[in-house]
């Protein structure tokens, strides 16, 4: 992009020019957007593939990153005691979850429990993905989950608290074995969360459609499709959908451990 370039920059890049950013670090909370990303930094993919958006780095206990794969280019991130769920944002991608062979598409996902070793290849057109990390919390006699492969259900979902217009898919097993969740929220325009939110659990969220508006602590944010976003156990959230098409997105909780016992 040069100063000749007959302004095709988009708004962000040309605003991000002029140093201005919407993103955000605060103490509780963080909006990350896209024009902010800086590639690498994760071993076992290539240099320009990851983009680690949340980490304890910024006070969050887990990690979410990016995954960006040309064709046939690959990588894996299994650490031990980590559990892992990898959702395929766009293009094809074949995994191996420990010894498993599966083929992902745009709006598959799998879940890797600690102990299995996963990896993923991009097809000839490349693969864009989403991964969430956690050190896998065992509870005294409860065996740790198996592995999940599932999809989204388009259409799918349930009324949230009972609104038509707010739909919300879970995509692991609400058991004692799983630690974490990872749901997928599908707004409809106008559609809103019936409440602020305070909350032990902390998220980890993608905005994958549409855009909107986003209270963390005490400030409204405008979000829009490839915005991330930290919360902070406690942080007051509230969400509502803006424009005329429906805003989605995925987030990531920690759930089903004692406050005294989250981590192992
Ligand atoms: O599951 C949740 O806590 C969800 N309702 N929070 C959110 O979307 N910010
Ligand atoms: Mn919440």
């Amino acid at each position: 992009m040069t100063a000749t370039s007959g302004g095709k920059e988009s708004f962000a890049e040309r605003s991000s020019l002029l140093g201005s950013t919407r993103t955000v670090v605060a103490r509780r909370h963080a909006l990350l957007e896209p024009a902010s990303h800086v590639r690498g930094g994760l071993p076992g993919f290539p240099a320009h593939a990851a983009v680690i958006l949340i980490s304890p780095q910024i006070g969050a206990g887990f990690v979410q990153f990016l995954i960006h794969l040309k064709g046939e280019e690959g990588g894996g991130s299994s650490l031990p005691g980590v559990e892992s769920f990898l959702y395929l944002l766009a293009g094809e991608a074949s995994a191996d979850l420990g010894g498993r062979a599966a083929s992902l598409a745009a709006g598959d996902f799998f879940f890797s429990p600690p102990g299995i070793e996963w990896s993923l290849r991009a097809g000839g057109s490349g693969a864009h993905a989403v991964v969430f990390q956690k050190t896998y919390a065992r509870l005294p006699g409860v065996e740790p989950p198996s592995p999940v492969l599932g999809r989204t259900e388009e259409g799918g979902g349930l009324p949230f608290l009972g609104d038509p217009d707010a739909l919300l898919q879970t995509f692991l097993p609400e058991e004692p074995s799983f630690d974490m969740a990872v749901n997928l929220f599908h707004f409809r325009p106008g559609a809103s969360l019936p409440f602020v939110e305070a909350h032990v659990m902390e998220h980890g969220l993608l905005m994958l459609q549409g855009r909107g508006i986003y209270r963390l602590d005490d400030a409204w944010y405008p979000v829009v499709a490839g915005d991330a976003i930290w919360m902070a156990p406690y942080c007051p959230q509230w969400f509502a959908a803006l424009g005329p098409t429906p805003a989605r997105y995925l987030y990531y909780k920690d759930v089903g451990r004692h406050p005294l016992r989250g981590s192992p």
